[in-house]
């Protein structure tokens, strides 16, 4: 018996949310992003798809956004009020089954596969639910995997349903373009496109030894696999985070060391809180530093024990100051805990 796997991912998910706020911008442009005003600094979080018609997109420069489409709404993002939204959503979907992945706010896994009914009908009802309750539509994918499920859950957006049978897979997949199969980005798509292949159809029809030489052996054995639509990741539960971080990009480009360094104390204050909500321990400590030219330099310190307090980790952060060549302004400061495990008890 073959799994059943959901995907499904909220349509332009901030944007859809701050509409739902102030009803007046539905058919207009938003853009979401930095805070909300495009003169300033800050990249697009999320367009609605009548911005996206002007050519906006996620992570374009503001400024960028702007130009091409001056008569868009700009928002500042407001986490906060997507954080609600999303446990909400992310609440409706734990009613069918435990087994939930939730990938960032907006998207998450689910396998129904113990679930007594067809897993089409469980998409159906998802998405109706969520209509009703939050005034919100999602796009679903339905399949046998979760690389399937997730590839289905963005060929009808917004507002989409894309089931995939066991034995549909092949035709679903052949005419797509590689770079629709998860991890193959620019570079992959453009190795694969020196020797003639495009689609995933024309993927499918390379030999395992020939990939194997190519791509080496666990790379190529992926391709091959996900060529064929064959996946057997589980969905996840529970992911234990490696870091936390967190960062600052300034509006104008600083050289007084005391701002830096008062940033960078403030990072390291919001990530201790952090840490000790989520209840980890760190045991390295990063101060990342951004060049008014991009260059970006990271300097660390690891320690023996595990430490969790302010009074133990402030002075092993603020440390790292001394370790930077401070002869450029600075565009960026970011602080990263790693190492990080979960405190006893
Ligand atoms: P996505 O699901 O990638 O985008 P979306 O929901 O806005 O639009 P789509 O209909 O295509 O799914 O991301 C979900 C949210 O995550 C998005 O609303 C804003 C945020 N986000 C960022 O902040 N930065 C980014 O670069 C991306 C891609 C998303
Ligand atoms: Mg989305």
């Amino acid at each position: 018996m073959g799994r059943a796997i959901i995907h499904l991912d909220m349509d332009a998910f901030f944007a859809a949310v701050e509409e739902l706020r102030r009803p007046a911008l539905k058919d207009k442009p938003v853009v979401v992003g930095g805070d909300g005003n495009p003169r300033r600094r800050g990249v697009v979080s999320t367009c609605n798809y009548e911005a996206r018609k002007y050519g906006l997109h996620s992570a374009m420069p503001l400024i960028t956004a702007y130009r091409l489409c001056p008569q868009a709404v700009f928002l500042p993002v407001d986490m906060a009020l997507y954080e609600r939204a999303s446990n909400r959503i992310m609440s409706i979907l734990r009613e069918y089954t435990s087994l939930v992945e939730p990938l960032g706010l907006d998207e998450a896994f689910l396998d129904v596969s113990e679930v007594e009914r067809p897993a089409p009908d469980i998409a159906v009802e998802l998405k109706q639910r969520i209509l009703d309750e939050t005034k919100l539509t999602a796009s679903v994918g339905v399949a046998p995997n979760k690389l399937l499920a997730k590839i289905a859950s963005g060929m009808n957006k917004p507002d989409g349903l894309t089931i995939v049978n066991e034995g549909e897979i092949d035709n679903f997949l052949s005419e797509l373009p590689v770079r629709t199969l998860w991890g193959v980005g620019p570079k992959t798509e453009a190795r694969l496109e020196k020797i003639g292949v495009r689609t995933v159809g024309e993927l499918r029809l390379r030999t395992l030894a020939e990939l194997e030489e190519y791509f080496g052996k666990s790379w190529g054995r992926m391709l091959y696999d996900h060529s064929r639509g064959i996946d057997d990741s589980p969905v996840i539960t529970h992911w234990e985070p490696k870091s936390i971080s967190r960062d600052i990009t300034f509006q104008w480009d600083v050289k007084q060391l005391p701002i830096i360094q008062e940033t960078a104390e403030k990072l390291t204050r919001d990530l201790v809180e952090q840490l000790n909500q989520s209840g980890y321990q760190t045991r390295t400590i990063t101060l990342r530093i951004r060049f008014q030219d991009f260059t970006t330099f990271t300097r660390s310190v690891s320690t023996k024990e595990p430490v969790t307090t302010l009074d133990q980790i402030l002075p092993l952060a603020l440390s790292l100051i001394n370790r930077f060549d401070w002869t450029k302004k600075v565009r960026l400061v970011g602080v990263r805990f790693s190492n990080l495990k979960k405190s006893d008890g």
